[in-house]
């Protein structure tokens, strides 16, 4: 058995969030941990399919992920959340509806530059090209977490290595 928990991901596009979420989503199945996934990539083609990325728009976007990761966590299950969630406020909004023992702000760190050189949709060239003006990094803002439980420097540290101190500090917590 284990406690119920949300992982928060946050960072920029190309950081490696998902990435990162889904190799967690493996290790904790593997440990037999009830385990969800929210990819606001993915997320943003259904439930938030009428949602832009004005300031606003992504404000609702986190709310509604925000209260889905509510509903998985209250039914027992360790949730990875995996978006951008530039601000701050939202991002506290967020935490402000789970137990502060089972939630944990991981900031998937990696500088604006190695996101735009991996650049795997080609979105940053876009961005820089004016066809997205409202790209996070370029015309959209991202506020770095203050006091994020996790920092993980995905350009320097291997994913393996990103999902052992996930699980670490799931151990430590007393969740699994
Ligand atoms: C940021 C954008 C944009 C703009 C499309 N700004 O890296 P991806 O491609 O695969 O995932 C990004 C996704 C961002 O969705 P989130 O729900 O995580 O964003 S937020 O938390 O800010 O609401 C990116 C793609 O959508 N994408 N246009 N303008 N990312």
């Amino acid at each position: 058995g284990h406690r119920a928990a949300v992982v928060w991901i946050t960072g920029l596009s190309g950081a490696g969030k998902s990435t990162l979420a889904y190799a967690c989503e493996r290790a904790l199945f593997a440990r037999g941990c009830g385990v969800s996934v929210l990819d606001g990539d993915r997320v943003r083609h259904g439930l938030c399919a009428d949602l832009g990325f004005s300031l606003e728009a992504r404000s609702e976007n986190i709310r509604r992920i925000g209260e889905v990761a509510r509903l998985l966590y209250e039914s027992g299950q360790i949730v990875l959340v995996a978006a951008i969630s530039p601000l701050q406020a939202d991002r506290a909004r967020a935490r402000a509806l789970i137990d502060p023992a089972d939630f944990i702000e991981v900031y998937c760190r990696c500088p604006l530059e190695v996101c735009e050189e991996r650049d795997p949709k080609g979105l940053y060239r876009r961005a820089r090209a004016g066809a997205l003006p409202q790209f996070t990094g370029i015309g959209s803002p991202y506020e770095e977490p203050a006091a994020p439980e996790l920092v993980l420097d995905s350009a320097t540290v291997s994913v393996a290595a990103e999902v052992e101190a996930v699980v670490a500090e799931l151990v430590r917590r007393g969740i699994l």
